[in-house]
């Protein structure tokens, strides 16, 4: 049976919403194949039911071993597209060190951002998930990146990134180096009251401000 791009899109965002992973997969690919793109996939169908997800958990109309078979589904989705947004290896552009700050476990942004920085030739360092101001301060002083990127989603995190983006600047990295912040829990103003060099509100926006930011490297700003 065909089905039409918005009703695909309506199937992605219910069966996500209930972690059926097998089904998301089944509709990614379906949609692929009616020509939708990967980012329409992920921005008509992945994200807008994780955020009626965020609404329901919040509302505790469902609770977190729902919320995480829903961001499972959404994982294993991403997998079928991943190969797709990051593509063929491109001219360097850079290399970002990236993370989720400490005591922060979600992941599914900053993978988005991995994944789309890496489409566009950047090189990027993914460390993970709670990752502390030291380890920041660690994987930074071996990878000599150009960019770090810190990823929060909970208020909570908010002094994480105060005191991550601390330890870097007193850290003796050999090499300059620019930082940029997002998620959920931050703004810009959080990126002003800690001296980030960039917020991003989105994984697109992201990859302009990295841009952005290599070409303020590039001219020593
Ligand atoms: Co949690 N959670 N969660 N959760 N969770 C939120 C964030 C929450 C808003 C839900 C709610 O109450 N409405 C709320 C935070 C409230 C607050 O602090 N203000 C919350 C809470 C409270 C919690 C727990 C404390 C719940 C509990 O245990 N009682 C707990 C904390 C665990 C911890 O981290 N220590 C918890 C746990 C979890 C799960 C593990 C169940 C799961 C995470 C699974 C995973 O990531 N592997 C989970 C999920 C899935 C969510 C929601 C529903 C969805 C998050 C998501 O993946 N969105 C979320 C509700 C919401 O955000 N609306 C919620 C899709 C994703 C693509 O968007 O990550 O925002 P996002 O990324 C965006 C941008 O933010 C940006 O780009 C992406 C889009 O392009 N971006 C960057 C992200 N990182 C970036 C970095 C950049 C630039 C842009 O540069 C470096």
């Amino acid at each position: 049976m065909i089905m039409a791009v918005q009703d695909i899109l309506e199937e992605i965002r219910t069966n996500l919403m209930k972690g059926k992973h097998a089904d998301v997969v089944d509709l990614t690919r379906a949609a692929l194949d009616s020509g939708v793109s990967p980012s329409r996939i992920i921005n008509e169908g992945y994200i807008r039911a994780m955020e009626i997800v965020g609404t329901k958990m919040k509302a505790q109309e469902i609770w977190i071993p729902e919320v995480l078979m829903a961001a499972k589904a959404m994982a294993m989705g991403m997998e079928v597209l991943a190969p797709l947004i990051e593509g063929q290896p491109r001219e360097a552009k850079g290399k970002v060190l990236l993370g989720t700050v400490k005591g922060d476990v979600h992941d599914i942004g900053k993978n988005l951002v991995r994944m789309l920085l890496a489409g566009t030739g950047f090189t990027v360092v993914d460390i993970g998930v709670d990752v502390s101001p030291q380890k920041f301060v660690n994987a930074a002083i071996t990878e000599l990146p150009d960019l770090i990127g810190l990823s929060a989603l909970l208020s909570t995190s908010i002094p994480k990134i105060g005191d991550t983006l601390a330890a870097l600047k007193q850290a003796n990295i050999e090499k300059p180096f620019k930082t940029i912040i997002g998620g959920a829990a931050v703004s810009q103003q959080v990126a002003d009251d800690f001296g980030a060099d960039a917020y991003a509100v989105d994984a697109a926006v992201a990859v302009e401000k990295a841009k952005e930011l290599m070409e303020k490297l590039a001219g020593h700003q």
